[in-house]
């Protein structure tokens, strides 16, 4: 198997965390996406040119993270089950995965660029963005009452989409001040397939900033 992906993705992360948790094995294909000639490459491979993107052992594209993690899912058997054999869990966990990729991921990636990218800032905008994902967070906060991860006691593919949103939410959001999702940001980051994924975000983020590897 070999994962197309950026680290800096939050969509790779997802998945790089899933295949982490499966203890599947894969060869790394890091697609530089601000580089024309490796997007180039990558647009003959798979042309909407979107990471991540799975080639399967027989040669199959399966893109979108969260079709990768039912691919991956399904054909390991080792490691943590990622859907739950239990139907109404199941929906659950498609629905919190659903509800994180739309209302948190995306809304984060118009936050990120009106507030960094974008030269004449929105302020209005800026604040009606910032209230949706906080009360996303109040959300989430409620969900995380009486359980251990978001969909009950093991973690799932909804855990998987969430922790890269709260990694990044962390730097422009107060996190602690939301008890539950508090307790459940903390237990995350001693999860080994997450500290996995932060430790290569961290290294590419020094290697961006000192001028190694391109602005992605
Ligand atoms: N819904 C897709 C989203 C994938 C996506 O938006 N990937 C971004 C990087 S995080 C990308 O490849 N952007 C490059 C582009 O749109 O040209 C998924 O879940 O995988």
């Amino acid at each position: 198997m070999e994962l197309f992906y950026h680290p800096l993705s939050r969509y790779s992360q997802k998945v790089l965390i899933a295949l982490y948790e499966k203890q599947a094995n894969f060869y790394p294909r890091i697609i530089e996406l601000s580089d024309p000639f490796s997007r180039k490459e990558f647009c003959q491979v798979y042309p909407p040119g979107k990471v991540p993107l799975l080639k399967t052992r027989s040669g199959d594209l399966i893109p979108e993270s969260s079709i990768i993690i039912e691919y991956i899912d399904h054909e390991f058997s080792t490691g943590t089950r990622l859907l739950p054999r239990e139907h109404k869990i199941a929906l659950d966990t498609r629905l919190q995965d659903r509800l994180i990729d739309n209302d948190f991921s995306n809304i984060l990636f118009e936050l990120e660029h009106q507030k960094i990218e974008s030269k004449e800032k929105n302020q209005i905008r800026i604040k009606h963005l910032e209230n949706n994902i906080t009360r996303f967070l109040q959300y989430l906060n409620t969900q995380l009452e009486d359980k251990h991860w978001l969909c009950g006691d093991s973690l799932t593919l909804a855990d998987c989409a969430l922790f890269p949103c709260l990694y990044c939410a962390q730097d422009h959001f107060k996190l602690f001040e939301f008890d539950n999702l508090d307790r459940y940001w903390h237990q995350a980051q001693l999860r080994g397939a997450f500290q996995q994924v932060k430790e290569e975000v961290e290294l590419v983020k020094i290697e961006v900033l000192s001028g190694r590897r391109p602005i992605p």
